[in-house]
């Protein structure tokens, strides 16, 4: 299969440009800019393979699209999902009868667009409500960013006026008792802590009373970073649940599973593992500052089904933001949208 330039001069069709569209109709941009400067390793260079090879092709043939699933791969987009999206561009190329190959940067960010949204617009609040104690309980591998994570969640409560309470649950590795309880201070939000070596699911039960004693809008449960093969962690992590559930009715409200997106594809294997153990009603994504792999996103939509909630954009209180696929999609194709 092969569309030469000469072939085909025709105008392009209406089906491109929906994200454009529907980006340009929104108020989003001054978010949108946190995406920019947060996604800069990826944008760079996604967008730097894409433009280099779409200058230097002179026709949309196999090759190009060969080249193209293999950037996409590099940005951890994910190997089935990339064939789908590749798969999906050959056909509106050939429908569309489009034969420049600088035409394709929009299609190919609608095609991104369309994949995440493809059957519902996917909520990314929590699901936090007035006039109940709220759970939402942090898990993951180690050193993802859970602790870091509460703590900028807890400072966006804090800032919208709740009574916030983080919850000490990672018992077992030195230290973490007190980094939270420094985070806490830092946010100006309560803290609940056992002495270290207790048993999680008793520092959520005794958490809980207090919690309900005082009036707290939002508990932000920290725990132990456990791999996903240990089983006697995952055990205890069962337990935690059902402590909470046991407490609390619909508790826990939100199981964020905390996903660095510098880890690439193991974050989805991790995924699917907590899942099975514990059901995830969310993803944070943090470190997507930190790598050029931004691509894990769609895949995570993609493979998974779970929604990403929030994404984490460095180190600092701030740097959180809720995730937003009109916003992500800008930061990685700013440059050529604007
Ligand atoms: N650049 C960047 N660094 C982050 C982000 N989130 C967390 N970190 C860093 O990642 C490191 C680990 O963060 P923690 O919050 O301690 O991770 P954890 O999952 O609680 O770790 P364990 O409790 O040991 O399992 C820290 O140095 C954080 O500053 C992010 O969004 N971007
Ligand atoms: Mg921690």
């Amino acid at each position: 299969m092969c569309y030469n330039v000469n072939d085909f001069f025709e105008e392009r069709s209406d089906v491109m440009g929906i994200f454009s569209k529907i980006f340009q109709s929104k108020e989003k941009r001054k978010n949108a800019q946190k995406y920019k400067i947060g996604m800069e390793k990826t944008r760079t260079s996604v967008l730097g393979n894409l433009q280099a090879l779409l200058i230097s092709s002179n026709k949309i043939d196999d090759d190009l699209f060969d080249e193209l699933e293999e950037i996409f791969i590099m940005a951890d987009i994910g190997v089935d999902t990339v064939i789908k999206i590749v798969d999906h561009l050959r056909n509106q190329v050939e429908i569309n009868k489009i034969s420049k190959p600088g035409d394709l940067t929009d299609m190919i960010v609608d095609e991104m667009f369309q994949l995440y949204v493809r059957d519902e617009i996917v909520s990314s609040n929590l699901d936090i409500q007035d006039g109940r104690l709220n759970v939402v309980l942090f898990v993951g591998v180690n050193g993802v960013g859970k602790t870091t994570t509460i703590g900028k969640v807890a400072h966006q409560y804090k800032e919208r006026g709740k009574k916030v309470m983080m919850v000490a649950g990672d018992t077992f590795r030195a230290g973490a008792i007190n980094q939270l309880r420094i985070w806490s201070e830092r946010v100006g939000s309560l803290f609940f802590a056992k002495e270290a070596g207790s048993d999680p699911s008793s520092v959520m039960f005794d958490a809980i009373q207090y919690a309900k004693e005082h009036n707290v809008d939002v508990i932000l449960c920290d725990t132990a970073g456990r791999l996903q093969n240990k089983t006697n962690l995952m055990k205890e992590l069962e337990k935690i649940h059902r402590v909470i559930e046991r407490e609390i009715e619909g508790a826990p409200h939100e199981t964020l599973l905390v996903i660095d997106a510098t880890t690439g594809q193991n974050g989805l294997s991790q995924a699917k593992i907590f899942h099975e153990v514990t059901k995830i009603t969310g993803i944070v994504l943090t470190k997507l500052d930190g790598t050029a792999k931004g691509g894990i996103v769609l895949a995570i939509r993609d493979e998974l089904n779970i929604p990403i909630k929030y994404i984490g954009l460095g180190e600092g209180l701030d740097d959180l933001e809720y995730f937003d696929i009109e916003e992500y999609i800008y930061g990685m194709f700013s440059d050529v949208i604007e």
